[in-house]
């Protein structure tokens, strides 16, 4: 992912390509004096519409293996801006593009195009989700040939890539932001957006579980469930359904993890790794086992949890988590990846000691 084009310029390029037709670019630049924070983000949430308003064809992408929050908001906002007549394509960037067993319900997926799909430069480019440029993965180069680049995000390590940032780090899920989207198009819930935002939300707070978990959250699943989508079903699609080949894989690393009380200045960690024979083995995909880490995190012991997942190729991906006291966030940067303060993960092409070693001289107190 070397190369990435400064913000700057591709601040520049959408400059010069919405200079013959904008207007909202025209009265930006002729407002007088710096203008509030909660103002700008105004002005850009009805610059973002004006260049809705003017598209004709939109691409939405979501990050590489995409999550229930990721899927849920790309798709409904796809499905959104279908109705009001754009022609839309929804895609991310891995080859082969797998849509999770779990999510595998979710309205609109003939949307779905493989990035090879999506053109060279594209129109408009939505994206969703997507906490840094390398999680475009194939489509980073697209997604930045694009003259205009809008980022809905909610991942507070999120750098502020490309030319439009609705980027809300008090946001529990990026589906909270389509949410606001469609309100500003005058889209009306229906049962296929909601079952995609309540997807969204439902994941990323943990099934409202989580801190980031607010008032308004409930009220947003309020207006979800007003609909008469059957949320029983979609929780126990994301929750509580796998295959007996999972449970062999999870007890595999269950009986693999490590305790270290020493770790996280004496805080405590909890690590294990599923290699790669497992999943091949028992048929399970390394998406099935996204909530792993969920199980890791238990033990009253630990303060931090951390998971390793093997790819093929030898890669490991790794999913932490924290209680709180420490910033996982910033321990998962100094390995190359991103993410929430007390959620984030990476990605190295190390041996598992050597990872394990580095994510543990990275812990630091959450202050
Ligand atoms: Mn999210």
């Amino acid at each position: 992912m070397a190369g990435e084009p400064a913000k700057a310029a591709s601040r520049a390029g959408s400059t010069t390509g919405a200079s013959s037709t904008s207007t909202v670019e025209g009265a930006l630049a002729a407002l007088p004096g710096p203008r509030a924070e909660e103002s700008g983000f105004e002005l850009l949430w009805q610059q973002v519409v004006a260049e809705i308003g003017r598209a004709r064809s939109i691409d939405l992408i979501c990050h590489i293996c995409p999550d229930g929050d990721a899927l849920g908001s790309s798709l409904a906002a796809a499905l959104a801006l279908r109705a009001l007549g754009k022609q839309v394509r929804v895609s991310f960037g891995d080859d082969p593009q797998i849509v999770p067993e779990s999510l595998a319900f979710l309205p609109g997926q003939e949307l779905i195009v493989p990035a090879s799909d999506v053109p060279d430069v594209p129109e408009l480019v939505l994206c969703f989700d997507v906490a840094a440029q390398s999680r475009l993965g194939l489509l980073h180069d697209k997604a930045f040939a694009a003259p205009v680049l809008v980022v809905f995000d909610h991942h507070a390590s999120n750098p502020g890539f490309g030319t439009h940032q609705l980027i809300d780090p008090t946001a529990p899920a990026t589906a909270v932001l389509v949410d606001e989207l469609l309100r500003r198009l005058g889209v009306e819930l229906d049962q296929a957006l909601a079952t995609c935002l309540y997807t969204g939300v439902a994941t990323d707070t943990g099934s409202f579980k989580y801190r980031a978990t607010t008032p308004a959250t409930h009220e947003l699943a309020g207006r979800l469930l007003a609909t008469g989508i059957r949320h029983d079903l979609i929780s126990r699609q994301l929750w509580d359904t796998s295959s007996f080949g999972y449970l062999k894989v999870l007890a595999g690393a269950l009986d693999r993890a490590v305790y270290e009380p020493e770790a996280a200045g004496g805080l405590g960690l909890v690590w294990t790794w599923v290699p790669y024979q497992d999943l091949a083995l028992f048929s399970v995909t390394v998406e099935e086992i996204e909530g792993l880490i969920d199980i890791l995190r238990r033990p009253a012991e630990a303060e931090v949890a951390l998971v390793l997942k093997q790819d093929p190729d030898g890669t490991l991906r790794g999913s932490s988590r924290s209680k709180g006291a420490v910033d996982v966030a910033a321990a998962c940067t100094e390995l190359g990846g991103g993410g929430h303060v007390f959620a984030a993960g990476f990605s190295v092409r190390e041996d598992v000691a050597a990872v394990v070693e580095r994510f543990r001289g990275a812990l630091r107190p959450h202050n």
